[in-house]
C-alpha cells in the first residue's frame, strides 16, 4: 500500500508514534509518505519507499494565524496525485482529521476516492478537541474518517461520552519495539558491568502542566531523604524551569540532572530503577510504556490508559494523581527491597511484550484494508 501518514512532527507521543509505525510500515513493504511542517524528530532513513513532504505556510500580514489546514490539505492532495496514495492516516484529529476530509472532497471532485483513517491520541479529545471553539469541528471530522482508532479503551470511552460519535471507534494500543530494548539492555550491561548501589528514579514529558512535573520533584525530594537516589529528567517543556527552581529552592540541584529531549530515551532508561508518571490526565501513557519496556518499575497515577499498562501492584503502584504521600512511600518500599524491586521490574518487562510492534502494527494494517474495502 501507499499511505500518507499525517502527524506532530515533535517528541509528543502522538508524532513518535506515527513516526515508529511509518518506519516499520516500511519493513513490511509498504510505501510511506510522511507530511507535517517539520520533518519528525525521529524519522530516520529517507529512501525511495520512506518519503517526507514538508507543509509550507506562507504568511501574509493579514493572517493573525496562518491557515495550516489549508496548506496541509492543499499538500495532501498534491502528494495523493503525484504517488498514487492509496489511504490517508492522519494522527492526532486537530486539525489533521479535517485537513484530511477537505482534501478527500477536493480530490472526490476530481474522481480519486481516498480513505481517511484517524488515529485519536488523547488531549485532541479530553483537553483540547472538546473545546466549543473546536467540538463541532471535532465530531465532524470523526464522524467522516473512514475508520477511526484510539490508543487505550479510557479514551475510547472518553471520545463516546464527549462527542457525539456515529463510526465506530477500534481500540489499537500504542507499542514499543522491545527488541530495541532488549538490545540496550545488554548494551547497558556492558557499558556498565558493575552495578553501582546508587538508584535512579526517572521522569520523561514534553513537561507540560497536565505532567505535575513539581509533584515528581516533591516525591523525588522525600525519597532521598531516606536513600541514596538520583533523578533524571528527561525532556522539555513550560514547567521545565519552575522544576530546576524547585530543586535549587530544595538544595537538591546535585541530585537532579535534566537531559533535555532525548530521541533515544531507551538509552537513559536502562540503569533507571523506578518511573515516575503523576499526570492529572494521561490516555496511554508511551512514556511509561517506554521505562516497563526498559525494565523500570512505575509509579504513576491513575488516570486514563496508565492504568490499562501500568498494573497496580505488579508492575509498580497507581493513585490519585496528587497523592504524594502514597506515591513516596510506595517509592520508598519498592527501592528499599532489592528483591521486590527486581520482581516489579520483570512484570514490567512482561507485560510491555504485549505492546511489542509486531503484534500492534498488524492491527492497523489490518484498519488500512477495512477503510480500503470499504472506501470500494
Ligand atoms: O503527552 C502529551 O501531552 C502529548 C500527546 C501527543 O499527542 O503527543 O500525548 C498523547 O498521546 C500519546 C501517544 O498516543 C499518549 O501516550 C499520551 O498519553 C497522550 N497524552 C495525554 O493524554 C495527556
Amino acid at each position: 500500500m501507499k499511505i500518507a501518514i499525517v502527524c506532530y512532527p515533535t517528541f509528543g507521543g502522538s508524532g513518535v508514534l506515527a513516526t515508529e509505525l511509518g518506519m516499520s510500515l516500511v519493513e513490511h513493504g509498504h510505501e510511506i509518505h510522511f507530511i507535517a511542517y517539520k520533518k519528525p524528530v525521529k524519522l530516520t532513513g529517507l529512501n525511495e519507499k520512506l518519503h517526507f513532504h514538508k507543509v509550507n505556510v506562507p504568511d501574509y500580514p493579514l493572517f493573525s494565524f496562518v491557515p495550516y489546514e489549508l496548506a496541509l490539505s492543499t499538500k495532501l492532495v498534491e502528494i495523493v496525485k503525484k504517488y498514487s496514495i492509496d489511504l490517508l492516516h492522519v494522527h492526532y484529529a486537530i486539525p489533521h482529521a479535517y485537513a484530511a476530509y477537505m482534501a478527500k472532497k477536493m480530490l472526490e471532485d476530481q474522481s480519486i476516492k481516498i480513505p481517511i483513517v484517524t488515529t485519536l491520541h488523547g488531549t485532541d479529545i479530553t483537553l483540547v478537541g472538546n473545546h466549543p471553539s473546536y467540538k463541532t469541528a471535532v465530531t465532524f471530522s470523526i464522524n467522516k474518517s473512514d475508520i477511526v482508532t484510539c490508543v487505550s479503551n479510557s479514551l475510547k470511552e472518553d471520545t463516546l461520552n464527549q462527542f457525539e460519535i456515529r463510526n465506530k471507534i477500534r481500540v489499537i494500543p500504542n507499542f514499543i519495539d522491545i527488541n530495541k530494548y532488549i538490545l540496550q539492555q545488554d548494551l547497558c550491561k556492558i557499558e556498565n558491568p558493575i552495578a553501582s548501589d546508587e538508584l535512579i528514579v526517572s521522569h520523561v514529558s514534553n513537561f507540560r502542566s497536565v505532567k505535575n512535573v513539581l509533584n515528581v520533584i516533591e516525591i523525588f525530594y522525600n525519597i532521598q531523604k531516606e536513600l541514596d537516589v538520583k533523578l533524571l529528567m528527561i525532556g522539555e517543556g513550560p514547567d521545565k524551569s519552575k522544576a530546576e527552581k524547585m530543586c535549587e529552592d530544595l538544595k537538591i540541584s546535585h541530585l537532579v540532572k535534566f537531559l533535555g529531549n532525548s530521541s533515544q530515551v531507551e538509552k537513559n532508561l536502562c540503569h533507571s530503577d523506578l518511573f515516575l508518571l503523576p499526570s492529572s490526565t494521561e490516555s496511554f501513557g508511551l512514556a511509561a510504556l517506554e521505562a516497563m519496556a526498559s525494565k523500570v518499575a512505575v509509579i504513576s497515577s491513575n488516570v486514563g490508559g496508565l492504568s490499562e499498562i501500568n498494573i497496580n501492584g505488579k508492575t509498580g503502584f497507581t493513585s490519585d494523581f496528587d497523592n504524594i504521600d502514597y506515591m513516596t512511600s510506595k517509592s520508598i518500599n519498592l527501592l528499599k527491597s532489592n528483591t521486590l524491586l527486581e520482581k516489579f521490574k520483570e512484570n514490567a518487562f512482561t507485560k510491555a511484550l504485549d505492546y511489542d510492534i509486531n503484534k500492534i502494527v498488524p492491527l492497523y494494517e489490518k484498519a488500512y484494508e477495512d477503510a480500503l474495502n470499504n472506501a470500494r
